[in-house]
């Protein structure tokens, strides 16, 4: 674990004053998430709607070469840097040296983000899950990296929990200044109006992956036929995605999560909607219900905790 003086000397600020000077270009295409809400998920499919379906292309490029990480791209802090070696992704990628138009993601908080997408009016697709689904996703992502430095980790998913409330665990902190979930989806919920914006639900996704696939082609201004939107849909779909090593990141799990990446990929894991009914104790669901009913009370937001 990295503990509350490395968090507080992290340089947060400083690779973020990077990040909010970083040159965009116009026709640059961020996808946004907080952790764990779809980002794979889109990370496959957004690459497919701009090249018609071509599956052959994107086949045997891992995705974080498709579409990088801004935030473990854009910045020489040295403990991010720790981190990214840590966790393995990106280490020299160089974003100026892609070819337009750029599909870039990242997990950062709206106030984080490059200060020229709102000047170019790039377009963003935020992608939003329910809050409960999050927590439990990212419990497992925070008990694999920890489980691979030999850390012992949370002792149940309650403590996770509490440090997920607050915004205290490890990645949440150091890589993201302690954004809060509510933090993150409300803006963009707030901006879903905004002509350069589309805001999406995973649960949505789960229901209607094809109606799904038209909007972000829509918002992109590409026509796709249906049998390319049938084709993407395929691969895009739970199951193919979990037979797929690029999606799985099975390399990075092998290697430095030191799991089996069919069985435990944390990127492509259950894809389940309720299965935070699992994890929840009875006073974990209170605790958070009200809590929840604080952080949205002033917005029009529903999430769907579950799916009829
Ligand atoms: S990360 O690490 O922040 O990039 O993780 P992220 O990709 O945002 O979230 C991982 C969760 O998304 C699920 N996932 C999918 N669900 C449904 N269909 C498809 N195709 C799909 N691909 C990934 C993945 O299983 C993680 O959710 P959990 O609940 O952990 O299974």
């Amino acid at each position: 674990m990295v503990d509350a003086e490395t968090i507080a000397n992290c340089g947060f600020d400083l690779q973020v004053n990077k990040i909010r000077r970083f040159q965009v270009r116009s026709d640059d295409i961020f996808i946004v998430t907080y952790p764990k809400s779809g980002t794979t998920w889109m990370k496959e499919l957004v690459p497919l709607v701009i090249n018609g379906g071509d599956i052959d292309s994107i086949k045997d490029t891992p995705p974080d070469a498709r579409v990088p990480h801004l935030e473990f791209t854009v910045s020489d802090d040295p403990l991010l840097k720790h981190l990214q070696a840590t966790l393995g992704v990106n280490e020299d990628f160089d974003l100026n040296k892609m070819v337009s138009p750029r599909t870039i993601v990242s997990h950062l908080e709206a106030k984080y983000l490059p200060q020229q997408i709102e000047e170019k009016k790039c377009k963003v697709i935020y992608v939003s899950r329910n809050p409960k689904d999050v927590a439990v996703s990212c419990f497992h992502f925070v008990q694999a990296v920890t489980s691979s430095r030999s850390s012992p980790g949370y002792e149940s998913f309650s403590a996770f929990l509490l440090d997920f409330i607050s915004a205290k665990n490890d990645a949440q902190c150091v890589i993201y200044g302690g954004s809060l979930w509510k933090d993150h989806v409300l803006h963009w919920w707030s901006r879903r109006h905004d002509s350069n914006v589309l805001f999406m639900f995973y649960e949505d996704m789960k229901q209607d992956l094809i109606g799904n696939i038209r909007k972000v082609a829509e918002f992109l201004e590409v026509k796709l036929d249906d049998n390319v939107v049938d084709k993407i849909a395929d691969h895009c779909s739970f199951d193919s995605m979990k037979k797929n090593p690029m999606a799985l990141k099975s390399d990075y799990c092998s290697q430095r999560l030191k799991v089996n990446p069919t069985q435990d990929s944390p990127f492509v894991r259950k894809g389940k909607v309720g299965g935070w009914k699992n994890y929840f104790t009875v006073a974990d669901n209170e605790l958070f219900d009200s809590l929840y009913k604080v952080w949205i009370k002033d917005s029009d937001l529903k999430m769907q905790f579950d799916l009829p």
